[in-house]
């Protein structure tokens, strides 16, 4: 036996399934999300001196330095900021590559600078 508009009522039907079940479908970008990090900088350290994320995440890092300015640097992720003494800047990035990165201060900020260190691992 055949319906009118049997052709149009199984569309409707196959349209309104896909819609349904997309609903259900997992999430394709798990790592999608953002992640928040406070960390102050200070002769010569980062506080704390090593984040660990995940791919695709994007990381936003709210960096006060509590005295001199000092820089934030990743040179994998061209990453090179400033961070004037006693103020806080964000600093955002898409987590794409993973391993392990160096995070380093590019400001001269003392005799200790070239320890200032830290470290980003990205997995
Ligand atoms: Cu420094």
């Amino acid at each position: 036996m055949k319906l009118p508009y049997q052709k149009e009522l199984l569309f409707s039907i196959m349209v309104l399934s896909f819609f349904v079940l997309l609903q259900y479908l997992p999430d394709s970008q798990p790592n999608s999300d953002e992640i928040i990090f406070e960390m102050t900088t200070k002769q010569w350290e980062f506080e704390p001196n090593q984040i660990i994320v995940e791919q695709g995440q994007t990381v936003v890092i709210k960096l006060q330095s509590t005295d001199v300015p000092h820089g934030f640097a990743i040179d994998e992720y061209n990453i090179y900021t400033f961070v004037p003494a006693g103020q806080t800047v964000d600093i955002s990035f898409v987590a794409t590559e993973t391993g392990v990165f160096e995070i380093f201060c590019n400001i001269f900020c003392g005799e200790g600078h070239s320890t200032h260190r830290g470290q980003l691992i990205v997995r």
